[in-house]
């Protein structure tokens, strides 16, 4: 039986860069989760009797959300619903699993990188019928409709079962609860050379991947330690946990500083790695170096014809605005198109769709390709290690050849978190009102080329997305960008990103921040961060 239940708006449910994200006790409020539900199906047409998938990254309050979610889908109307063992699918397994069994679209429950529990994050996305997350278009228009929804349907059910594969029934509609990972690995079978990668294993190379006690537990155990022979306890914390174990699942060098301390210390593996909260960042180190995102997203690309999948090379790159030009360089020698997209891996969907690019990648620890319209974590650890056991060299001496070969990015961003909205809003305000006047001027000794707010102009659809970001060009090719966080529960993030381009191999062995310094002492003076903010350094630097 169909329920219709009456329901009150709220205000606050506008979908950031990756989907609605807040604090489980925000979520927890009466039908606030059904309101951002109901309003996502209002927004979509014609899934009557077609197939939905839910899943999520085993955070806290999935449980609930997800037996909710499936009422719902029950009661729009859904034919089917696939839905991941336990509630568990990584965001590029749902990718991967709504294109394979060309589903309608699919809900996905994460908050990422973010903490979980009783207190901290959730989050709640929808996907389209190509895998990848919901266009602007679409998130703008369920916005607006979060503000006027007055009903949402539901039906009287039991819950289901998640802890058993299998298929099930919830008022009418066909519920079957899949294994998450079997699909998934038998596609990252098809792109990789698993012999190669067995091979190189066995001769005693040493890796170790932390799964951070998020959703890649599954996934790596199956397929690094059971698929490709290496020793059991190569996956670090490879259960997902509610809570993450009381960490932020954030493969980055604050939260995964023990691989970076193992990586540099004596006797180092000879590759580490690690995966975010839903599966779709990585983190990818070798004894004695760390990979930046934007170097990785080059390197991969300059050397993904040694994996099986790409063998016949790429159609093109597509990187975020913020993330460095280190891959121009690679797509100029390749002779292939290079995109810039604004941050937030939904505007890679339209250019992934249309075959003009293969890897896409951005500077926040996401690597993908046209396998999924996900970015992929352990995609990414895989693609280094075919690349690791085509090539038989030192991840180092990879990374430094590239470097000799391209020149280097030195490249940072420095994010300011919990600032007051307010506060962030003016700075950003600020920041645009001068730009057009800084053109030919002179911060700190260096010239400004160019200043602008980046807008976006789709070349797939047409379509234009503006206010991307406040862009800082100076002669050389340096460069600083300003934008704010759209995926932070409390206050506001600022995130400052800084670039500078080194040609000479003699010169590429400096530290980051140092060969960064000039730039970043001009990124405060154009934008007053410290007068402002009251911040007399970044919360986090990467
Ligand atoms: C951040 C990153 C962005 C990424 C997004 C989602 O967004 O900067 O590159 O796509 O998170 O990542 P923002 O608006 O806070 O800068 V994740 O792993 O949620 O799915
Ligand atoms: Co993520």
């Amino acid at each position: 039986m169909i329920e219709t239940v009456s329901t009150t708006p709220y205000q606050d449910q506008k979908p950031g860069t990756s989907g609605l994200r807040k604090k489980v006790p925000v979520f927890a409020q009466p039908n606030y989760a059904e309101n951002f539900i109901q309003s996502v199906f209002d927004c979509l047409s014609g899934f009557e009797g077609k197939t939905l998938v839910i899943g999520g990254d085993g955070r806290y309050y999935n449980d609930v959300v997800i037996q909710k979610a499936i009422r719902m889908a029950a009661a729009n109307g859904f034919g089917r619903v696939l839905v991941g063992q336990n509630g568990i699918l990584s965001t590029p397994a749902a990718s991967h699993i709504i294109r394979k069994y060309e589903a309608f679209g699919g809900i996905i429950l994460s908050a990422s990188h973010n903490p979980g529990g009783p207190e901290e994050d959730f989050g709640i996305k929808y996907n389209a019928s190509n895998g990848g997350p919901a266009p602007e278009h679409l998130t703008d228009a369920i916005f607006e409709r979060t503000k006027t929804i007055e009903t949402y349907k539901t039906v009287q059910a039991p819950d289901i079962d998640l802890s058993k594969t299998g298929n099930y029934d919830t008022a009418g509609m066909a519920v079957e609860v899949i294994d998450p990972v079997s699909d998934y690995a038998a596609l990252m079978e098809t792109l990789f050379d698993f012999d190669a990668i067995r091979d190189l294993f066995a001769s005693g190379f040493s890796i170790t991947f932390d799964a951070m006690s998020a959703v890649t537990g599954p996934y790596a155990t199956e397929i690094i330690e059971r698929r490709l022979g290496a020793p059991a306890g190569t996956v670090l914390n490879g259960t997902p946990l509610p809570d993450f174990g009381h960490h932020h699942p954030d493969p980055n060098l604050v939260h995964a500083r023990h691989l970076y301390d193992a990586v540099m210390g004596a006797n180092p593996p000879d590759f580490a790695a690690a995966s975010d909260g839903d599966g779709d960042r990585n983190l990818i180190l070798g004894a004695g170096i760390f990979v930046t995102p934007s170097d990785s997203v080059a390197m991969l690309a300059a050397n993904a014809h040694l994996a099986p999948g790409y063998a016949k090379g790429l159609a093109g790159i597509a990187r975020s605005m913020p993330t460095s030009g280190a891959a121009d360089r690679v797509a100029g020698k390749l002779g292939i198109g290079i995109f810039e997209t604004p941050t937030g891996w939904k505007f890679f969907g339209n250019l992934l769709d249309a075959g003009k690019v293969t890897i896409c990648g951005e500077e926040s620890a996401g690597t993908g390709s046209d396998h999924v319209r996900e970015k992929d974590g352990l995609w990414a650890v895989l693609l280094w290690l075919n690349i690791l056991a085509a090539r038989r060299e030192p991840l180092k001496q990879i990374v430094e050849k590239h470097w000799a070969e391209y020149g280097r990015n030195y490249y940072s961003r420095h994010d300011y978190e919990a600032i007051d909205t307010g506060i962030a809003n003016g700075l950003m305000d600020g920041l645009r009102e001068k730009l057009p006047g800084l053109a030919g001027t002179e911060v700190n000794g260096m010239k400004i080329e160019t200043a602008d707010d980046f807008t976006y102009h789709d070349p797939v659809d047409g379509s234009t997305s503006s206010h991307q970001g406040v862009r800082i060009l100076f002669e050389g090719g340096s460069r600083i960008v300003y934008r704010l966080s759209g995926t932070g529960t409390s206050g506001a993030t600022l995130r400052v990103y800084i670039e500078r381009y080194e040609p000479d191999p003699a010169l590429h062995g400096i530290d980051t921040q140092e060969a960064l310094a000039d730039l970043i002492a001009a990124a405060d003076e154009i934008a007053q961060i410290a007068k402002l903010t009251g911040r007399d350094a970044p919360t986090v630097i990467t």
